[in-house]
């Protein structure tokens, strides 16, 4: 019945609104909800204390992780209840009532059903969400600090969350405070103009993972603003603001964690479009406040820090004959005794099923296959290969050489890391040869489905991550404190 009230009003409101339509009035009324503007926030990538207590959980270490999200210049942080039991407890008695005192605000991250097992779901509530509207509602009347409320992976669990079940959540939780949000988690081949249709006039926003989807992966950074614009065109019909979601640590399934290159990348392009009022906020996928959280972050090179990797994203459709490789010229010694080439090779796989006859390695010396393998068909591991290049190279002064990946019969879904390292050269000059760093390989691709890059290990990559994002927040925090300043002749009072 509240609820029918409140719906009434705002519909008076807009009504209002509506006759007195100026350009400046329509511009008001489009504006995102307060709640959701201006976030720069993280989620998840708490610290925690490095013993577990006497009921055998790792708690939130609440002074530790405040410490620093503030030396991020983090205005919001997106508390995940997922990892130990306890969160849900160690949120209501020790970080919220925490964080609200200094002035940061939270909103409550919680798994779906696709993520829930026995031993790991969002506790105690598990998957009764219309529960949680509820709790998370109270506890919002309590402590203000507490603004919202997100649902991971939404779009993987419509069978739950079907327009009516959202429904019933907003009404449930709006009963209690009206302002408090929910914003479901979604990835870019979700947001289509039926999914906003359906969920839009429900929901009060939308987070978007960037994911450089259908191309799942964390290296290329050229689409983020054509996905953020459309996305938020599409939202931009129910007034409803867009949040990025952008990865500051490893996605699973990819070959290397993001760049402190790509994390500055897309945190910039996030704060850009925030400052701009294109986006209700920005928030760090799992930043590692504590840099030894750092998952899914090792040395892959066979030697040194380096190596070439040549990458097909999970469910990536591929065709017969794309490659993606590295290459260069080199110089050879016309004169030489001998020509031969020693390099180390490596691949990780996960196809589901059939794996041979898809996808191989090969180097091609002036375009001829001088070496193949299936991926499936050598030991986990890097393997060594040494090859007589005396027929390609006698008698030449250059050659190009190319490490590659070929498609030898297009996949579905088949994602693949293969690895090139550690090349030693006899008759000719090989520069970098270790992939020690980016110079003189030039790297190609058929389809956008493939990605060649250049792996470099980074043993302080989370702490670099980390003052990346921190030099983002900090500058939009000195900006919006100028402008705030500027602006209070304006708002005074
Ligand atoms: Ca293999
Ligand atoms: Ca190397």
């Amino acid at each position: 019945m509240r609820t029918e009230g409140i719906l009434t009003t705002c519909a008076a409101v807009a009504a209002i609104l509506l006759t007195a339509a100026l350009p400046g009035a329509t511009a008001a009324a489009s504006r995102p909800p307060s709640q959701i503007s201006n976030v720069f926030g993280a989620y998840a990538g708490e610290i925690r204390e490095a013993v577990a207590g006497p009921d055998g959980y790792r708690h939130v270490d609440t002074e530790a992780t405040l410490n620093k999200l503030g030396e991020l210049h983090n205005n919001t942080f997106v508390y995940l209840i997922w990892d130990a039991p306890s969160d849900w407890d160690d949120l209501r008695t020790a970080f919220l009532p925490a964080a609200q005192k200094r002035g940061m605000d939270v909103w409550i991250y919680l798994v779906p059903p696709t993520e829930c097992s026995p031993q790991r779901c969002s506790y105690p509530y598990q998957t009764d969400y219309l529960r949680w509207a509820q709790e998370i509602a109270a506890l919002s009347k309590r402590y203000p600090a507490l603004k919202g409320y997100a649902i991971d992976d939404f779009n993987h669990n419509l069978n739950l969350f079907t327009p009516e079940y959202v429904r019933q959540m907003q009404d449930t939780s709006k009963a209690i405070n009206p302002r408090l949000v929910f914003l479901p988690q979604v990835y870019n081949t979700t947001i289509t103009p039926e999914f906003v249709d359906s969920y839009g006039p429900l929901i009060d926003g939308l987070i978007l993972a960037f994911r450089d989807d259908p191309y799942r992966n964390t290296q290329r950074t050229d689409t983020l603003r054509a996905q953020l614009d459309a996305a938020s065109a599409k939202l931009a019909k129910y007034h409803k603001p867009l949040v990025l979601m952008n990865y500051t640590s490893s996605l699973s399934a990819t070959p290397f964690p993001p760049t402190p290159e790509y994390v500055r990348t897309t945190t910039e392009v996030g704060a850009e479009y925030v400052a701009a009022g294109k986006l209700g906020g920005t928030l760090t996928y799992v930043l590692p406040l504590n840099p030894a959280d750092d998952w899914n972050h090792d040395n892959h090179a066979y030697h040194g820090v380096g190596r070439l990797s040549l990458f097909v994203p999970m469910a990536t459709p591929t065709n017969a004959g794309d490659t993606a490789g590295a290459s260069q010229v080199v110089q050879v010694d016309p004169n030489a005794d001998e020509y031969h080439i020693t390099f180390r090779h490596n691949d990780t796989y996960y196809s589901g099923g059939q794996t041979a006859g898809y996808q191989l390695k090969q180097l091609l010396v002036d375009g001829e296959v001088v070496w193949e393998t299936d991926v499936a068909a050598d030991a986990p591991g890097y393997s060594t290969v040494d090859v007589d290049l005396s027929q390609q190279l006698r008698g030449k002064t250059s050659a190009t050489l190319t490490f590659r990946l070929l498609e030898r019969a297009g996949v579905s879904n088949f994602w693949v890391d293969v690895s090139f390292d550690d090349i030693q050269a006899t008759g000719f000059t090989v520069a970098n040869p270790g992939f020690e760093s980016r110079d003189t390989w030039e790297l190609s691709s058929s389809n956008h489905g493939l990605l060649p890059d250049f792996d470099q290990y980074l043993p302080d990559r989370a702490v670099q991550a980390f003052a990346e994002v921190q030099r983002v927040y900090g500058a939009q925090e000195r900006g919006h404190h100028g402008a705030a300043k500027g602006a209070s002749g304006e708002f005074g009072g």
